[in-house]
């Protein structure tokens, strides 16, 4: 690295920004932590917990400051108080802003209205306080906002990196990519993503939208250097991803829940490929004014694939189940997406391995004491009952 940054990492406290916020401190950038600990909060809701004990925020902090000599900046609220989110931009004055702080789980938003509702506020909301507080703090802030492949959706023509040439009637432009997104939650990024480009187009400020893949994985070599850094690791239906899940899954020995057929495609990360495009996307800024997207998956599997995939890596009986979808998603569609410029600037990613899941299946046997089977069914409907008793009677 050529110059020490100053880097803000809002939403350090969750599964991806507390191990990318050590990973950028070990790089020797001077880090700031913030984080409102809602998700520990949506624990307590669930009645659930990480499989992976997880320490304090300040255990952690400090757990860091002893094992690294480094310190980082803490920050502890909410980025839907804008006074609040002022105070922290201009108290910390930052070069780049790495933005995690949302209401990530797809199931959470769409239990019910009130869950749709705190999770595009929460999300909307807190991104916008963000680009009003870089806009009267500094323009030059450089925002890394992590968005999602899932604000695509499965369209049938490749999927490019945010934007899309396009020619109607004999004349041409340069669009946004047209977005088809799968709930409440991938609808949240979409609209981050209208305000954000909006942003860089009036006001002329610089971001990266870093629509990512489903990640997988926990362990990084930072996290690993003692167990009070260890990040969360979900395994239940709303907020456990699929590979994580089926790793789980594997080791109990219950059956992996494939949902539908499991032809659907997605996008995949490894956990350490996350940190290290952060690192690449602050280093190499976007310019004033550009609204930069960059693809951040690795590689794309159907969810039959992932599935088979770890049932071959385990050593035991694993069984498949392939329940009813309780979402509404194609299973049968084209999947081609672009995902070259983080590698143009020097990713060299972790391809999914047997090394890596059977890393995961030792990670469970460890904890498997802390895990709450019933978490393990998809409870979240996405198709609406109609209730006729609540219908208005004229
Ligand atoms: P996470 O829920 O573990 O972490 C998010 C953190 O943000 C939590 O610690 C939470 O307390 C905090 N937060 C939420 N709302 C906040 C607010 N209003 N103010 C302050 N802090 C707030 O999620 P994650 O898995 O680490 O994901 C981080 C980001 O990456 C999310 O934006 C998510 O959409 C995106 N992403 C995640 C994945 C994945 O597979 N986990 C894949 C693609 C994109
Ligand atoms: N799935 C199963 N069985 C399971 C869990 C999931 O078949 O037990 C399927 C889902 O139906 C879906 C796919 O696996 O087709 C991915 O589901 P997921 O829960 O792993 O991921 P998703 O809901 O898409 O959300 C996750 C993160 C979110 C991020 C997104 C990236 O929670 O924050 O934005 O991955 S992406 O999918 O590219 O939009």
């Amino acid at each position: 690295m050529d110059e020490v940054m100053r880097i803000l990492v809002l939403g350090a406290d969750g599964y991806l920004g507390w191990p990318t916020a050590l990973y950028l401190s070990d790089h020797g950038h001077d880090v700031g932590v913030l984080d409102n600990f809602a998700r520990r909060g949506y624990d307590t809701e669930l009645g659930v917990r990480s499989l992976v004990p997880i320490a304090s925020f300040e255990e952690r902090i400090e757990t860091w400051r002893e094992v690294s000599g480094r310190q980082l900046a803490s920050y502890v609220g909410d980025l839907t108080d804008p006074q609040f989110v002022s105070a922290a931009v201009a108290g910390f004055r930052p070069d780049a802003i790495v933005h995690f702080a949302e209401q990530r789980a797809a199931p959470y938003s769409m239990i019910d209205r009130a869950h749709a509702v705190y999770t595009q506020t929460n999300n909307v909301v807190g991104t916008l306080n963000l680009l009003y507080a870089i806009a009267e703090t500094d323009p030059s802030i450089h925002l890394v906002k992590l968005g999602t492949m899932g604000e695509y959706g499965t369209p049938n023509i490749d999927i490019e990196e945010g934007w899309l040439e396009i020619t109607h009637n004999g004349r041409t432009d340069r669009m946004l990519y047209p977005k088809r997104p799968g709930s409440f939650y991938h609808l949240s990024k979409v609209h981050d993503s209208h305000n954000i480009e909006f942003a860089c187009r009036i006001w002329g400020l610089r971001a990266t939208d870093l629509n990512q893949g489903v990640v997988y994985g926990q362990q990084t070599p930072q996290t690993a250097l003692d167990p009070r850094l260890a990040t969360r690791f979900d395994y239940d239906a709303v907020f456990g991803t699929v590979l994580n899940r089926f790793a789980i899954q594997a080791v109990l020995g219950h059956p992996l829940t494939v949902y539908g057929t499991g032809g659907q495609t997605r996008g995949l990360i490894d956990i350490r490929d996350t940190a290290e495009c952060i690192r690449i996307a602050c280093e190499n800024p976007a310019g004033p004014g550009e609204f930069r997207v960059f693809n951040q998956m690795t590689q794309s599997l159907s969810v039959e694939q992932i599935a088979k995939t770890v049932a071959a890596a385990y050593p035991g009986a694993v069984e498949v189940d392939y329940l009813d979808n309780p979402r509404v998603e194609s299973e049968n569609h084209y999947y081609n997406a672009v995902h070259t410029s983080l590698e143009q600037l020097g990713l060299r990613p972790h391809l999914l391995s047997d090394t890596l899941i059977e890393s995961l299946f030792a990670l469970v046997e460890q904890h498997r004491d802390r895990i709450e089977p019933e978490a393990m069914r998809p409870a979240v409907q996405w198709r609406r009952q109609s209730n006729p008793s609540s219908a208005i009677v004229a």
